[in-house]
């Protein structure tokens, strides 16, 4: 956009405060790069650090006063990372506050022992970021001029023609995003439909991008507004970065030259590890806006059972509220006492529950509405800028909103949670859904709270007379009233953040400052800053502007309902899944990806999205709603669904109000589809389970685009339809609508089919497969992995877990294959004994080595080596296998040899 079009954006009183700074006037820059910039002076470097005074070179004024005095500081965090902060000279500006995001720590290395260069120009100041090794220039803004102004900061860096960028989310773009032509906007939004190329739920200002010569990533620490603006120039790629506040903040990732995946691993220590999950979390889970009552959910849930699919987790959406107000129950439609039952059988039958929780709380004075009363009481709602609460719009009409950084909401917020979700008077959910939480309005800009709930018909009476409270449930299924053992809820102590140095700094609210309209208009697809959510111009209790934290509502929820949580069953993992994140959410929740729509766009797509939370934020955690949230699915699209989503990490079938139901045993094609999905998820759960375990420790991302395994190969980096579950089992879908033939890439290498176990060479080229039957989905074993599948499938997680397992030996072209298993007791946060496997295949030989400490109590009943034309002798420990224990499968040249033994210690098996 021009500047003068942007300058219509002004408001009334900034023109007349421009209007009198004549001499800036006169002296406006056309466009950033006509700006001066800055000046490095004071320059002073250190063995472990540059710092600079950078002094305004003449006046830019763009959108707004000039900040003349800035300070650039770099330190080299740890060999791998460079951590360069442009901030204003007096350090007063906004910085994203550490209680939200927490700083990595610092080795403070010396900067000959980092991995990455600092070089810079002095007049005009710019920078550049190369990694050393090979001298490849990460990032480079010269000959673009820093612009640091009040409320527009920008930074400019070119890199090579046709970028390959990968991040920057949340968005719905291809997974490689383009590179010309291209605006990433960062601002929170509620997006039903979840548009292609706008702003959506989160926030994670983040890219890596990969060359020949390696993967980097560049992270800039920023909440406020911000549009990254793509494009070619001069034949190379220009990444700019457009913010309306706040600091450059940025942490350089040196990567890696071989693996992609360093980068991830680099990513997590600033981002934080993610949050473990519990072991049920991977079950299947069933949920839906629209289910009327008790009765239906109950029979959703026998209904399973009946078909025979294996139901881990029912959920319900905000139906169950009275009035659409949170923390209440409709006593007609939803009364305690028979949520009771269902849950009780839930846990019973080792199932599990989940409910919706909103922020916005109803504004209901004088109802004897304990959530409003508490919260006013306590003085933990957000504030206007007239130091009223502040009043939205959202599901159950006029609201208000928990201010996050009020010190006291935590405890408001966490009794809330233990009044009623207490296990004995109330619903004793197991996890959590949290919603609505950019934060969400539905109120326009300029908003009239009143009008807007009046005229949406906010809350909606029901539409369906209340059933009979004694309707009978589960009649045809055993019933037992049995809650979870008390014995799991033992009580450990809930450490609380310790206090930090920049959340005690809220900048002083400048008056002559527009935080509803500033001058630099990001391209938010809502409109106005302040359309549909909390106006900016919101001040929170320690004085920091909704202006410069709206991005962060989402994560400050999560954190807040992750801890209150924890408080309800201490010492547990908590499943807490969420629509709006920011950087760093993944330590603490997992995230749905919004409310798309059943079509096969959404189908697709759906995988370019989980790879950027998974292998990129940081959240692992995450998955659409299968077969399609708004708008009528199909049957063949909801069987497709039904296999891709059993590779999700979070596998949710989630539909509209309204829609079409779309349970799986709704078609007998979905569920026999959804039946061979979840034997295959199942089968491979502890496989699975290990390698998010292991991201949980070291970031390592759980699912991988082919081009993290590949990465030399160009092939691959565009690829956005197909992927990694883990490290080792690709999935390729069928992607076009309706078909039973697709075409996917298979590269150079050694791969088997996970259903016969047949051999299969990649040739770096498309394979075309044309009889993918609806109820199938193509996966591959990479070669040079050992599998620790469980021999069968089961009903529930708890079940599984008792079942055997089947050792799957799939060697390289070289002959050689390893793996990995973890095990724990799959809910405490703190485990008491860990069982961790590794196996090793070289030479016809399994070794299995490790520590035994979580006693399995199952068997290895057998072992299976694919690729192989054996005829023995095979020993197990050195002793002859019996030969009926052995079965050679000469179409798919595999050996199966029944061992039998307790899964309690090391050995080894030779097949050769
Ligand atoms: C750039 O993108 C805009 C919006 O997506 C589109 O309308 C326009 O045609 C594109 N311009 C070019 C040159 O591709
Ligand atoms: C459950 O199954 C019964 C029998 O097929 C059917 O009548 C009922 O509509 C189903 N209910 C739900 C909620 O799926
Ligand atoms: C709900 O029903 C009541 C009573 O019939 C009516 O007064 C009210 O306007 C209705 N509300 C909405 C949102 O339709
Ligand atoms: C407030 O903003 C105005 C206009 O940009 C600026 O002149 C002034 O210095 C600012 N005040 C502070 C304390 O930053
Ligand atoms: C695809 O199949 C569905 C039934 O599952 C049908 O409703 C739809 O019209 C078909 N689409 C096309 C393009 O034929
Ligand atoms: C594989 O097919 C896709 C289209 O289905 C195409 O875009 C891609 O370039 C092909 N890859 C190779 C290596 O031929
Ligand atoms: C298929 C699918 O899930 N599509 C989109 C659903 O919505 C999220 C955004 O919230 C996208 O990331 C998904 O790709």
């Amino acid at each position: 956009m021009t500047t003068l079009k942007r300058l219509s954006f002004l408001s009334l009183l900034q023109l007349c405060v421009l209007a009198t700074q004549d001499v800036q006037l006169a002296q406006r820059a056309a466009t950033p790069d006509d700006c001066a910039g800055y000046n490095a002076r004071n320059v002073h470097q250190t063995a472990h650090s540059l710092t600079a005074d950078l002094v305004l070179a003449g006046a830019c004024a763009l959108y707004g006063e000039d900040i003349p005095n800035l300070k650039l500081t770099v330190s080299y965090e740890d060999s791998s990372r460079l951590h360069v902060k442009i901030a204003d000279a007096a350090g007063k500006r906004y910085q994203v506050p550490e209680s939200v995001f927490p700083r990595p720590k610092s080795a403070n290395l010396l900067a000959v022992q980092s991995e990455l260069e600092f070089k810079y120009k002095t007049a005009p100041f710019s920078f550049q970021v190369i990694r050393k090794a090979d001298k490849e220039v990460l990032f480079d803004t010269t000959g673009h001029a820093l612009v640091f102004e009040q409320q527009y900061i920008r930074l400019q860096t070119s890199l090579p023609p046709s970028a390959n960028i990968y991040g920057l989310g949340e968005h719905t773009n291809t997974f490689r995003l383009p590179s010309n032509n291209f605006t990433r906007t960062f601002w929170n939004r509620d997006a039903y439909g979840v548009a292609e190329g706008t702003n959506l739920y989160s926030t994670h200002p983040i890219y890596f991008e990969h060359r020949t010569t390696g993967t980097h990533g560049v992270f800039l620490l920023n909440s406020n507004g911000i549009d990254v603006k793509i494009n070619q120039v001069n034949g190379k790629t220009a990444l700019e970065y457009n913010a309306i506040g706040g600091i450059f903040d940025f942490y350089f990732l040196s990567g890696s030259k071989k693996d992609p995946s360093e980068v991830s691993r680099q990513y997590a220590k600033v981002a934080g590890l993610p949050a473990e999950v519990p072991y049920w979390g991977f079950g299947f889970h069933q949920c839906r806006y629209g289910y009327q009552n008790f009765v239906e959910v109950a029979d959703v849930v026998a209904n399973y059972s009946k078909a025979g699919i294996p139901l881990e987790t029912m959920w319900t959406d905000i139906d169950y509220m009275k009035d659409r107000w949170v923390f209440t129950n409709d006593p007609q439609y939803f009364p305690t006492n028979r949520v009771q039952e269902i849950i009780h059988y839930l846990h019973a039958h080792d199932q599990h529950y989940i409910v919706m929780v909103d922020p916005a709380v109803a504004a209901q004075p004088n109802k004897g509405y304990g959530a409003y009363d508490n919260g006013v009481k306590d003085g933990i709602f957000l504030k206007g800028s007239d130091g009223n609460l502040f009043h939205g719009v959202v599901w159950p009409g006029v609201t208000v909103y928990p201010d996050w950084f009020n010190p006291k909401t935590q405890s408001y917020w966490t009794n809330e949670f233990k009044t009623f979700f207490d296990p004995k008077s109330g619903w004793d959910i197991d996890g959590l859904w949290i919603d609505m939480n950019e934060a969400a309005s539905f109120c326009p800009y300029p908003c009239d709270p009143e009008a807007t709930a009046a005229s949406g018909g906010f809350p909606p009476n029901r539409t369906t007379p209340p059933p009979d409270p004694n309707a009978p449930i589960f009649t045809d299924v055993k019933r037992s009233a049995m809650p979870l053992p008390e014995s799991v809820y033992t009580d450990v102590e809930i450490v609380e953040r310790e206090d930090v140095s920049i959340d005690a700094r809220a900048p002083a609210i400048n008056a002559s400052l527009n935080y509803l309209e500033p001058p630099y208009a990001i391209a938010n697809a809502a409109g106005a800053l302040s359309a549909s959510t909390v106006y900016t111009d919101a001040v929170h209790s320690n004085g920091l502007i909704e202006y410069d934290v709206h991005n962060l509502y989402g994560t400050m929820m999560s954190i807040a309902s992750q801890k209150a949580m924890e408080a309800r069953r201490p010492g547990l993992r908590t499943l807490i899944i969420t629509r709006s994140t920011f950087a760093g959410a993944g330590a603490k929740v997992g995230k749905w990806l919004g409310d798309n729509l059943s079509t096969w766009w959404h189908y697709r797509n759906s995988v370019a999205g989980v790879l950027g939370f998974n292998a990129i934020y940081q959240v692992p955690m995450v998955g659409p709603d299968t077969c399609g949230f708004g708008a009528d699915t199909t049957e063949f699209l909801c069987s497709r669904w039904a296999t891709l989503g059993a590779f999700y990490p979070f596998y949710r079938n989630h539909n509209q109000d309204g829609q079409r139901p779309q349970e799986f045993y709704r078609w007998p094609l979905v569920t026999a589809a959804a039946k061979n999905a979840l034997d295959i998820r199942y089968r491979l759960l502890d496989y699975f389970n290990t390698a998010l375990h292991a991201q949980t420790v070291d970031g390592s991302p759980s699912w991988n685009p082919l081009f993290f395994k590949y990465p030399a190969d160009k092939n691959t980096w565009g690829i956005d339809t197909q992927f990694f579950f883990g490290d080792s089992i690709l999935v390729s879908p069928v992607v076009e609508e309706n078909s039973t033939s697709v075409t996917f890439y298979l590269p150079k290498d050694k791969f088997y089919d996970f259903k016969t176990f047949a051999p299969i060479e990649g040739k770096g080229a498309n394979v075309t497969l044309n009889d993918v039957a609806f109820t199938d989905i193509p996966v591959y074993i990479r070669g040079g992995t050992v599998l620790p599948l469980r021999a069968k499938s089961a009903m529930t997680t708890t079940a599984l877990r008792k079942n055997d397992f089947q050792i799957v030996v799939a060697p390289a072209a070289d002959g050689t294959a390893s793996g990995k298993l973890y095990v724990d007791d799959g809910v405490s946060l703190k485990q008491k004994a860990t069982t961790e496997v590794s196996f090793k295949y070289a030479k016809g030989r399994l070794t299995v080595t490790g520590h035994f400490g979580y006693k399995l109590g199952v068997k290895i009943s057998s072992v299976t080596v694919l690729g192989v034309k054996s005829s023995g002798p095979y020993k197990l420990d050195g002793k002859a296998v019996a030969k009926t224990s052995v079965a050679v499968n000469a179409a798919s040249q595999s050996v199966d040899v029944k061992i039998g033994i307790p899964f309690t210690k090391p050995f080894t098996l030779s097949v050769a």
